[in-house]
């Protein structure tokens, strides 16, 4: 009988045991930026920022040169990188107390610029690597530390929609929600960080694919009932989808 490897490590993800938790989606979502980075052969020109937040590591497991920013700042980090050297590939890893709570600004202003760099935003609604408090993407009436009782958006507002929020933007050329709740939404979101990256390499400017993703640890379920409640909780607020293809002619 012959034996048949059906399955590599790719060559952008080092070989490190995780610090994830069980059922984290960051551990996925690193490897399919992994395996997109190996399969357009941009391992050795890609700069990856890491933000604050669980995956603030993610330089430990991404094979590629990156830097770290401080909290909410990678989209400014990445703009100045990018700026400097436009040959490189700049990819922007956030989490959503990184992107949309300290960052918001400058999120909001890198996509207006219409900044040539791909932003990869993983949307777990909560802050996991403090302890689980509200997020701006908390569901309404999601339980955390810091909403013991839900979140009461009457009091703290309501969740908010990165893609809807950046689709009001004239410059930006490619806008995406995703999910990796289950393997269909893994190979979606698998493309979706092709597309971001591939527009990149053809120079047409800012990408941003947000990512629903678990956090079993902070949610308080075992992973199933995560991706279950990413499924069934969050895509119903959040749509999945293309929401811009290519900039908005006015
Ligand atoms: C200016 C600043 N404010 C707050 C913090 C504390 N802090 C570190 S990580 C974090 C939450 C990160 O949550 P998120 O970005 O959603 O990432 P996750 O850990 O869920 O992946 C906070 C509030 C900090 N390091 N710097
Ligand atoms: S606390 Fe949440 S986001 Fe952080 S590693 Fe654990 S599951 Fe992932």
């Amino acid at each position: 009988m012959t034996e048949e490897l059906i399955y590599t490590r790719p060559e952008s993800l080092k070989e490190k045991k995780t610090h994830y938790c069980p059922g984290c989606g960051h551990g996925i979502i690193h490897k399919l930026l992994a395996e997109v980075m190996d399969e357009l052969g941009i391992r050795e020109e890609a700069i990856v920022v890491a933000p604050v937040g669980c995956s603030v590591l993610i330089y430990d497991y991404i094979n590629a040169d990156g830097i770290e920013a401080a909290h909410g700042r990678a989209p400014a980090v990445a703009t100045g990188v990018k700026r400097v050297h436009p040959d490189k590939i700049v990819i922007s890893y956030q989490g959503d107390g990184d992107l949309l709570a300290i960052g918001t600004g400058e999120t909001i202003h890198a996509a207006n610029r219409g900044e040539n760099i791909s932003v990869i935003f993983v949307n777990n609604a909560i802050y996991g690597m403090t302890g689980g408090q509200m997020a701006p993407t908390t569901m309404s009436e999601q339980i955390t530390k810091t909403t013991p009782y839900g979140r009461d958006v009457e009091d703290v507002g309501y969740p908010i929609r990165a893609c809807e929020m950046m689709n009001t933007l004239v410059a930006p050329v490619y806008i995406e929600r995703t999910s990796i709740h289950d393997v269909k939404n893994i190979r979606k979101t698998k493309k979706a960080i092709k597309k971001a990256l591939q527009n990149q390499m053809e120079g047409k400017g800012y990408s941003f694919v947000e990512i629903l993703s678990t956090c079993p640890t902070n949610w308080g379920v075992a992973p199933v009932k995560a991706a279950q409640w990413v499924e069934s909780a969050m895509v119903p607020y959040y749509p999945l989808g293309v929401f811009r293809e290519e900039k908005e002619k006015i």
